[in-house]
């Protein structure tokens, strides 16, 4: 039986990374939209295709971007895919305060582009959609924990984009019949996670001060509480998504919730420092027990305009209609992090 083709934008991105290992080790075709770069943006998938292991890796990059209607058209033309997961977003919600309309364009109406793409190509009845939807939808928080029905309310640009991004998919499902369905994705990390998002900030931070460096963690908000899960397990709710017999909107979470600030105490244990808090507000500092070096600062840069306070999802309909379950606990995940960081620095 031929194998079955996926495209993946967003491909370059720590999800796009896992997701493309798990569906070539499915014996997929796999096909990422990478984007022009005067740098290398590749270094997550790399490996991929020089892996020894895998010597009938089947693996095909096209440049393309998100903002550009026809690459969009030519590549799934081209490729014909029978899964399209739709990864690809400016994903940082600080930034997108500062380029909402950029954000507005590729996380929005790029998938508006995708969406009609395929459709107009006639794919509509054979191709299956994924589109990358998110906890951030929730906002500013109707209910705890969020499901599938609690009301959105977006919080950022970012969450208003994927807003309509979400919306979009709905529609098409209803109006075309496709099968495009949401994953709403609450927070999810790794080793390959950007330098930039909290969680890996905070890890390659501290593992640089345990290498000797006595430049403290400079952080914003330290007790926004969010349920981290591992995005090994992520991505492979995401394919069972795309494998139910129905199309559908699927919450992936842990529900298990914590605070920027017990991420911090926890990667510093591991590393034999205990963290004590003194001060409030901007003059907050987290010092070392022992010796009583600063090791966290607060930095106003790094506050949002409008903050998300709390996500902690219900998971409950992945589970009994996906058997979708993660893994990774909190402790099992910064330990990944870590491990991975200490070797890297
Ligand atoms: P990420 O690491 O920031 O990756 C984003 C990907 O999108 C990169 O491959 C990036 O390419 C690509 N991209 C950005 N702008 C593009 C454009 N104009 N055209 C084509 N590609 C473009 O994000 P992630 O953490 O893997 O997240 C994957 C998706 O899930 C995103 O849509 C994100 O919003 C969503 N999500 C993430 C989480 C989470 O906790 N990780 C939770 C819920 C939802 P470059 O490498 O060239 O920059
Ligand atoms: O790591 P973060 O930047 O992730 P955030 O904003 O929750 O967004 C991530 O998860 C979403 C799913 O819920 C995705 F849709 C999105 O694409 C992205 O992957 O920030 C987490 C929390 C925030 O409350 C932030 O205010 O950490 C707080 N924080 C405190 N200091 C900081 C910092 N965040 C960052 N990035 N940098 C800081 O210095």
């Amino acid at each position: 039986m031929a194998s079955k083709k996926a495209f993946i934008t967003g491909i370059t991105g720590q999800d796009g990374a896992y997701l493309a290992r798990l569906l070539l080790r499915k014996g997929y075709e796999v096909h990422g939209l990478v984007r022009r770069s005067s740098s290398p943006n590749t270094g997550r998938i790399d490996g991929m295709l020089a892996n020894r292991h895998w010597p009938d890796v089947r693996y095909c990059a096209h440049f393309g971007d998100m903002t550009d209607t026809m690459s969009l058209v030519r590549i799934l033309d081209a490729v014909g895919p029978d899964e399209v997961y739709n990864l690809a977003a400016q994903s940082h919600v600080r930034v997108s305060f500062d380029m909402p309309e950029f954000t507005g364009d590729v996380n929005g109406l790029g998938t508006l582009r995708l969406l009609e793409a395929i459709r107009s190509l006639g794919l509509d009845k054979t191709t299956r959609f994924y589109q990358a939807s998110t906890s951030e939808l929730y906002g500013k928080v109707r209910e705890t924990p969020q499901t599938e029905t609690t009301p959105f309310c977006p919080r950022s640009p970012y969450a208003i984009a994927k807003l309509y991004a979400y919306w979009t998919c709905v529609n098409y499902r209803e109006a075309y019949h496709m099968f495009a369905a949401n994953g709403i994705l609450f927070n999810h990390e790794s080793p390959l996670r950007g330098d930039q998002f909290v969680t890996k900030k905070i890890v390659r931070g501290a593992v640089r001060i345990h290498n000797g460096s006595e430049e403290p963690i400079r952080l914003g908000n330290l007790d926004a509480r969010r349920d981290w899960g591992h995005a090994a397990d992520y991505v492979a709710g995401m394919h069972a998504i795309l494998q139910h017999d129905t199309p559908d909107d699927f919450v992936l979470a842990t529900g298990q919730c914590h605070t920027v600030r017990q991420w911090l105490e926890e990667v510093f244990r591991l590393l034999d420092r205990e963290l004590v808090w003194q001060g409030q507000g901007l003059a907050e500092q987290g010092c070392d027990r022992k010796t009583g070096r600063i090791l966290v600062t607060i930095d106003p840069a790094f506050f949002r305009p409008t903050e998300v306070e709390l996500l902690c999802g219900s998971a409950d309909k992945a589970r009994s209609l996906l058997h979708w379950q993660p893994e990774y606990t909190f402790q099992s995940l910064i330990a990944d992090m870590l491990d991975h960081e200490l070797k890297e620095q």
